[in-house]
């Protein structure tokens, strides 16, 4: 309901204003400490001032956010729906005052009010609503949407409990809950009144259309939940730009069964009330591995369920037909988890709406695209038929005769092909049967892309390339992953951003990338290079700091930092970095004393990582690191020439800290299994090298910043299938090196080889499916490579410069901007037009 006109002049007259100056802002924030928080100066913490200031900023951000709202509104924009299941967002605070370039200002005024900004900064605990690459991804692509004005909103989970904190107990990882909300959470906005009835389980029957008089299918749910939205705003830097992020909690219909509770039976009184909020307690530890759990399909469904009511209402307000839909909506879909989406639409618009089923089915794949991150089978989602069909019976009919259309016109154009219809079949006819997502999404959307070049190539060889042939390759497009330059670069390494601005006179770098490139005409410049190496140094104290805060080693931040930060897996390979430093470390031993400080580069090795919990072999990774590093820390012989650092409870703002801190980070995933990456580019944006296989966006760093400036080592993508069929067959040549280390990993040096057994019999037994025996001689090769080159310190910041200058192309806006393009088809609005 909106104001009537007479009473809108005093609506003007007292509209509100947001802060502007230190003056505005202390007493914004004193007004949030003692009406908000009710406390006052004698009792304000740390904690206080933290949810001071973030309300204040709070208060800008939703001024600007209703603006941005009603702009798009007015305008009929079309808008991009954002649809992902993990929205790895990090820490907000920092983030925001560097978006609204306010954060001198709030400098100032927290000194004022006798705080330090940095400890204020630091008492935020992480939104960690994602498990790694995939969820982060999320988080920057939203960061670019409002920095480029497009009209966008994300869609998430708001779940209780983000990815767990891990601790490390006798080097075993342990798991804690990620309470994250625990002292509220001020860059929410509650909105309770939105509350969306979703159902389960029920029944499908036929009933007669009081319209039409024809018969037609109606889902009758057994089980409802509430959806109610959570909108956290989304700054642009440089815009007064703000998108929303919507995230949906579970809360039950009524809020427990009274008749019960009369009874006397308390317990079960409150039962249903449990099983509706657990839908959204907490968040699926899995990266890259599906795991067929009801509850995960419930979250799926709950989250799509809601937030497409949500999109078909805004466009009902618009009175357009429904023809029109595709103008004003796009949908993407991150990766195969909200699939569900593309089925609640088509059931929205023939059940509900009474459109005909061709041209709701028009409408559907006009509006969605689909991104693939992961061609690992074990990432998959193939939902077992039975499975399904009780939680949404209605939503399984369809899905048969979205595929009875389908495989029709498929069979018609291939008519010998049995096998290719077999395989494009959304239902596996396996025993039991499964539903396939990936090919659902790809059947129903209108684009499917890969996110890194090589990977968006192997999936038209591999796990569609059944589908090129039926829909052709134009279908099937790229586009390169990226990350936001304002998280990654000035806010995780302000000094080198101070420097790269005094040099090109404005930050405009920070939009517009590839201004980047001019730093490069530096490079011959001493003094430059001299501030380049000192930012730097400082960078790697400030993780020593860290390190030493969080495990108690000391490490020598002169020496050579080398980093590998990332979710614990086999294919992304910390066995072979793990191995290769119990070789460095052996060289060591065999070295005489006299000679070891000539021969060896003195380095720190820093790895860090969560695995999930229930994977086995992750986890022994996990503790052959720390063992390892328990021997090596405490070698005598050893001393400085090599550290060994396993940072617990790796996350995004510590990889803040760690990303500008490396000298060479390890991106050594088995050729054609990582999908793209996204470190690499932060460690390469903050002027550290790569060690790397020829694999997801490595290869187009290297094609950006030059072969000369990364380290490549091991089997190309195209060489890993017959290399595994050779394995199969028992040709496995372990080599003389690798045969060294575990043979010191057999003989207890790390404790009872039992412990191992499984990490060393994968590779020598069970046909070493990730390649580390295949490419541990070439990348010992590389780190030899790297201690030479290491030692020529002037010649290594010119390599950091030159990295630098080049990675203009890997930002998230240029992601946004070809998605934007290619796929969605919108337009930035901006109110100077
Ligand atoms: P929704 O589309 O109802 O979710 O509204 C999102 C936001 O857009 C609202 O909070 C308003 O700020 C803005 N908005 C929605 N409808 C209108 C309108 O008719 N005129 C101007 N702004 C609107
Ligand atoms: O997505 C990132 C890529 O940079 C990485 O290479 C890729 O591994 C990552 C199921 C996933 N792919 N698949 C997942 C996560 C959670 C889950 O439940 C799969 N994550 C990726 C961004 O494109």
């Amino acid at each position: 309901q909106s104001i009537p006109i007479k009473a809108r002049e005093a609506w003007t007259r007292y509209a509100v204003k947001e802060f502007a100056t230190p003056d505005d802002l202390e007493s914004l924030f004193i007004n949030h400490v003692e009406t908000t928080l009710a406390r006052s100066m004698y009792n304000c913490d740390n904690l206080a001032a933290y949810s001071a200031l973030s309300s204040s900023i709070r208060d800008k951000l939703i001024l600007h956010w209703n603006k941005t709202q009603q702009l798009h509104t007015l305008r009929e924009a079309k808008r991009i729906y954002y649809l992902s299941l993990e929205f790895l967002m990090g820490r907000a605070l920092d983030n925001a005052m560097i978006n609204l370039g306010i954060k001198e200002l709030c400098g100032k005024s927290v000194d004022e009010l006798g705080f330090n900004l940095e400890d204020v900064i630091d008492i935020e605990p992480d939104a960690g609503l994602g498990n790694g690459g995939l969820g982060r991804l999320a988080a920057c692509f939203v960061d670019s949407l409002s920095t480029c004005n497009y009209p966008g909103w994300g869609y998430g989970l708001r779940y209780n409990y983000g990815i767990f904190s891990q601790k490390i107990v006798d080097g075993y990882q342990v798991e804690a809950p990620d309470y994250w909300l625990k002292y509220g959470n001020p860059w929410e906005i509650p909105r309770l009144e939105i509350q969306i009835p979703v159902d389960f389980y029920g029944y499908v029957t036929t009933v007669t259309d009081p319209k039409t008089g024809k018969a037609k299918k109606q889902w009758q749910g057994g089980e409802q939940v509430l959806a109610v939205a959570y909108d956290f705003p989304v700054p642009g830097y440089h815009t007064t730009n703000v998108n929303n992020l919507r995230l949906w909690s579970s809360k039950p219909t009524s809020e427990f069964d009274f008749q019960k509770f009369n009874e006397g039976e308390y317990d079960s009184s409150v039962q249903q009330q449990q099983r509706a909020e657990s839908i959204t307690a907490v968040l699926y530890p899995n990266d890259n591995f599906y795991q067929g759990k009801e509850l995960r399909l419930k979250q799926q469904y709950f989250w799509v369920a809601a937030s497409l009511h949500d999109i078909v209402r805004r466009f009902l307000k618009t009175k357009k037909k429904w023809s029109e839909f595709p103008d004003l909506v796009a949908i993407q879909l991150n990766d195969t988890h909200p699939t569900l989406a593309i089925v609640e639409l088509q059931r929205i618009l023939v059940d509900l709406e009474g459109l005909e089923w061709d041209d709701a089915w028009d409408i559907v794949t006009r509006t969605f695209g689909y991104t693939n991150h992961t061609v690992m089978q074990e990432a998959l989602e193939k939902w077992p038929l039975e499975l399904f069909g009780n939680l949404l019976p209605r939503h399984l009919e369809i899905i048969y005769l979205i595929n009875m259309d389908f495989l029709k016109t498929v069979s018609k154009k291939f008519p010998q092909d049995r096998e290719l219809v077999r395989n494009v079949s959304i239902i596996e006819e396996s025993d039991p049967k499964n539903i396939r997502m990936a090919n659902l999404a790809v059947i129903g959307s209108h684009k499917v892309n890969g996110v890194a070049e090589l990977h968006s190539e192997l999936i038209k060889t591999t796990i569609f390339k059944d589908f090129v042939k039926v829909f052709g390759p134009e279908k099937f497009t790229n586009v390169t992953n990226g990350i936001t330059p304002r998280r990654w670069l000035k806010q995780a390494n302000p000094e080198l951003t101070d420097l790269i601005v005094s040099k090109l006179g404005s930050d405009l770098f920070l939009v517009d990338t590839v201004r980047m490139k001019q730093i490069e005409k530096f490079v011959g410049d001493p003094e430059f290079r001299k501030s380049w190496a000192l930012i730097k140094l400082h960078n790697k104290e400030r993780l020593a700091k860290l390190i030493k805060k969080l495990t108690g080693v000391v490490v020598n931040p002169h020496n050579l930092f080398d980093i590998q930060v990332k979710r614990i897996h086999e294919y992304k390979r910390q066995q072979l970095n793990i191995f290769g430093i119990i070789w460095r470390y052996l060289q060591i031993k065999a070295t005489p004393a006299g000679e070891r400080a000539k021969k060896f580069m003195p380095k720190v090795s820093i790895l860090g990582g969560k695995a999930a919990p229930g994977y086995y072999a992750a986890k022994k990774i996990i503790k052959l690191i720390n063992s390892v590093a328990d021997v090596i820390n405490n070698d005598k012989d050893v001393g400085d020439l090599l550290k060994v650092v396993f940072v617990p409870d790796y996350n995004v703002s510590k990889a803040e800290v760690i990303c500008p801190a490396s000298d060479i980070s390890e991106h050594i995933s088995t050729a054609g299994t990582e999908a793209s990456g996204t470190s690499n580019m932060k460690f390469v944006l903050n002027g550290g090298l790569i060690i790397g296989t020829v694999d997801g966006a490595n290869v187009e760093i290297t094609r950006e910043v030059g072969e000369d400036q990364i380290f490549l080592f091991g089997n190309l993508a195209e060489d890993v299938e017959e290399l595994r069929q050779d394995h199969q067959m028992g040709k496995i040549d372990i080599p003389d090196s690798l045969a060294l280390v575990f043979e010191e990993i057999e003989k207890g040096t790390f404790g009872p080889y039992d412990e191992y057994r499984s990490l060393i019999e994968s590779v020598k037994y069970n046909g070493d499916f990730y390649l580390v025996s295949d490419d541990f001689e070439s990348y010992l090769e590389a780190q030899s490579t790297i201690d030479k080159e290491f030692k020529d310190q002037d010649n290594w910041v010119r390599k950091s410069i030159i990295c630098v200058a080049n990675m203009g192309f890997f930002s998230s806006d240029r992601a946004i901007q070809e998605y934007a393009e290619n796929i969605w088809n919108i337009e930035p609005v901006s109110e100077q037009v």
